[in-house]
């Protein structure tokens, strides 16, 4: 993101003066989708696009916000009853409300934002939206008293508390932590961490983003929690020691099969599967061997369109050309419902790869996808 250019807008915008700047990335996820919110693990990393913020304390009691992108400008107090109605400034009031909890002592200020990561392609631009808040409000008016795990978890809580997605903690911390160069294993359960180096000689990543967002992702992705919450209450009742899908294996979920829909017996199916491919795709890894991480990515396309059903046409073409073009490892990434897939290719079919995609593409849906080159970048912090 232009530093100069967020900050000329924000000059522009307030009384001359300049303040602070911060960014936080948006993320990929190599493997691992909807395994956070079930205590299981996730493979991301964070990009070269993000959110970046211009705030200066202001001395009133209230925050003018101006997006830069959208060029819409609220103001809001700091109040649990002083909501703005705008969905984008309920991000930052909500990282306001969640940093006053913690006791961080949030006064007004002013702020400019812009960004660059694609919005609804599944990159996160929200995580980096609330990320570059918790992380400028813990320094500006918190003596950098609140951890990063604790910043992560702030963009969650406001994410559930306001605006009405139980997502869990994935995109926050690798917006938070990412670390160039490096993807991160993490168990949602205990938060504990591990970086790996990913400069996969002979491969490149590339996004290929369908341009599709569905109007109601945000309740069908609330939806599938439920479902998995609901195997979990069955399970419980034989195994009272379990808390997550995590715990369950397939054979404590046959047990249960009676019980629950069919329905949700297939997105907890999809999820304990899902939890397994990640340890696979780490220890493939570890051994170079980017042909069963790809394999498994291929698994995790499958599961995401045939039992947790948050794929769509769009993507299933583009996952389908991955295929027949010899791509090593395709699929959709993120929560679903639209966006893009992650393409793991062998740099000598790379531009066959994106040429053919593009092309029959266009020829089916009349428009041509988007296509981002990944580049693993660092978490938040603070530009100047
Ligand atoms: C969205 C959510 F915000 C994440 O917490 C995660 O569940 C992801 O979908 C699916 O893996 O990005």
């Amino acid at each position: 993101m232009d530093i100069d250019f967020v900050r000329s807008r924000f000059i522009k915008h307030f009384d001359g003066t300049t303040g602070a700047i911060y960014t936080s990335p948006g993320r990929i996820n190599l493997i691992g989708e909807h395994t956070d919110y079930n205590g299981g693990f996730v493979f991301p990393g964070a990009v070269d696009k993000g959110i970046t913020a211009e705030i200066k304390p202001n001395g009133k009691d209230k925050v003018c916000a101006y997006s830069i992108d959208l060029k819409d400008y609220v103001e809001f107090g700091l109040n649990e009853e002083d909501a703005p109605k705008a969905s984008w400034a309920r991000y930052i009031f909500g990282v306001c409300r969640e940093m006053i909890k913690r006791g961080v002592d949030v006064k007004g200020f002013n702020t400019a934002f812009a960004g660059d990561v694609p919005l609804g392609a599944g990159m996160s631009s929200s995580a980096a939206l609330e990320s570059t808040f918790a992380y400028a409000l813990n320094d500006l008016f918190g003596d950098n008293k609140i951890d990063k795990f604790e910043l992560a978890k702030v963009g969650q809580a406001t994410e559930h508390n306001y605006c009405g997605v139980n997502c869990g903690i994935m995109d926050q911390f690798a917006s938070v932590f990412g670390k160039e160069g490096h993807l991160m294993r993490l168990d949602c359960r205990s938060l504990e961490y591990k970086y790996y180096p990913f400069r996969p000689e002979g491969y490149r990543l590339v996004l290929v983003d369908s341009v599709v967002k569905h109007e109601l992702a945000s309740s069908a992705y609330n939806k599938r929690r439920q479902s998995c919450e609901n195997v979990v209450a069955a399970i419980k009742k034989n195994h009272p020691e379990v808390e997550f899908l995590r715990d369950c294996n397939m054979d404590m979920l046959s047990e249960v099969k009676a019980d629950v829909s069919e329905e949700d017996y297939k997105r907890a199916e999809y999820v304990i599967e899902e939890i397994q491919r990640v340890l696979d795709v780490c220890d493939a890894l570890e051994r170079g061997d980017y042909e069963t991480v790809g394999q498994k990515m291929f698994e995790t396309h499958h599961g995401m369109s045939k039992l947790y059903e948050v794929s769509c046409e769009e993507l299933d073409f583009l996952n389908d050309i991955a295929f027949d073009c010899g791509v090593t490892g395709s699929r959709v990434m993120g929560g679903g419902f639209g966006g893009c897939t992650i393409n793991l290719v062998k740099n000598e079919l790379y531009e066959t790869f994106i040429t053919t995609a593009k092309e029959q593409f266009k020829k089916k849906f009349g428009r041509s996808p988007k296509v981002y080159d990944v580049v693993i970048s660092d978490g938040s912090h603070r530009v100047c």
